[in-house]
């Protein structure tokens, strides 16, 4: 493959084979997973926020060491999804650098409030039913390490999604201001969580691109209407109303007509006006610099065992 590194990389990824660290790539497909790896990264690392505003306050305390244990595998999403950015020749530093600067993106999904306690259920059951449906196809991206990366992530994912389908199932078939709370909850995170796939596919920069390299493998509607379709049917099991007048089984299409949720909503909190934006930013960056002398600590550590091993 030496004469010809674009026509070997070229065939690696026709044959459906992985993409390794230390494989030439094109540069913009390097780019390209840096900031997608990044961005996912960055959400799985400030999507903690939402929830952990309720580990305080959660209803028992069974279900508030439920809800640390999936808040912390989020961490550890985050780690991962470094990790595997890392690979591609960029620190951890850098990135988060970035994140904290604005000059990398994180889900538009994690800068609505958490209000009630009901809404911990609607994250697990939409925003991570979302990310599952975006995420299984992403264990066959060609990027090796990212492939690897989302599988263990995908199976944790799946525990994310029961846990909130179940909290929401107590709620509605618990009182009447329970059921309310609960509806309340899917009414505001629906169209978020429909928009968390991104604008349409004729207003989608790189999804053409990233088919070709088969880092996606759906488009962004596609992907969507997966999920519409998914939803449906749960929520009859949980006896909750999905917020769209106009959504409807067609059957010659053989899949749901649904409203569309609001893109020029999702450009602006793309762009930092979203409910909570400074807010996640800001905390983020107070962590950081808090556990400045955490990394300074564990710096001094490596280098003095280091020197004990010459
Ligand atoms: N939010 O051309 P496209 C989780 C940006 S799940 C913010 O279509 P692409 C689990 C996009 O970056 C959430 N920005 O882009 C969890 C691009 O901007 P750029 C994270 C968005 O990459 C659950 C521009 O718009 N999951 O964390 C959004 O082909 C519960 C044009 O868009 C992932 O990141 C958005 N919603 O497709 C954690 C999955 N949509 O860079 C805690 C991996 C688009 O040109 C609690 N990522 N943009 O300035 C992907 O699959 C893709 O990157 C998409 C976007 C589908 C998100």
């Amino acid at each position: 493959n030496d004469g010809d590194p674009q026509g070997y990389f070229d065939a690696i990824v026709a044959a459906d084979q992985k993409v390794e660290p230390r494989d030439w790539m094109p540069e913009a497909y390097r780019k390209t997973l840096i900031r997608q790896i990044a961005q996912h990264a960055h959400s799985e690392i400030i999507g903690m926020q939402p929830e952990g505003n309720w580990i305080s306050r959660a209803p028992s305390l069974k279900r508030k060491a439920i809800l640390l244990a999936k808040v912390q595998d989020e961490a550890g999403h985050g780690l991962y999804l470094y990790a595997a950015a890392e690979t591609l020749g960029i620190s951890r530093q850098e990135l988060v650098e970035m994140l904290i600067e604005g000059r990398q993106k994180y889900s538009s999904i994690f800068n609505y409030p958490t209000l009630s306690w009901a809404d911990v259920g609607a994250i697990g059951w939409l925003v991570d039913g979302a990310a599952i449906v975006n995420q299984v196809p992403l264990c066959r991206c060609s990027y090796g390490p990212y492939a690897r990366a989302m599988i263990r992530i995908c199976k944790e994912e799946s525990f994310h999604q029961r846990q909130g389908y179940e909290i929401l199932y107590t709620l509605s078939h618990g009182t009447p201001e329970q059921k309310a709370m609960a509806q309340d909850a899917v009414d505001r995170w629906w169209y978020p969580s429909l928009a968390m796939f991104g604008p349409s596919d004729s207003d989608s920069t790189h999804s053409e691109q990233s088919m070709t390299w088969k880092i996606k493998r759906f488009s962004n509607d596609e992907l969507r209407q997966r999920f519409v379709d998914m939803c449906v049917q749960q929520a009859g099991v949980l006896d909750l109303r999905i917020p769209d007048p106009d959504l409807r089984w067609n059957a010659e299409r053989g899949a749901h007509d649904y409203t569309q949720p609001d893109y020029d909503e999702l450009m602006q909190v793309i762009k930092g006006n979203g409910p909570c934006n400074r807010q996640r930013i800001e905390h983020r960056r107070r962590a950081h610099e808090e556990g400045a002398w955490v990394r300074e600590a564990a710096a001094a550590h490596a280098a003095k065992k280091a020197v004990a091993h010459v």
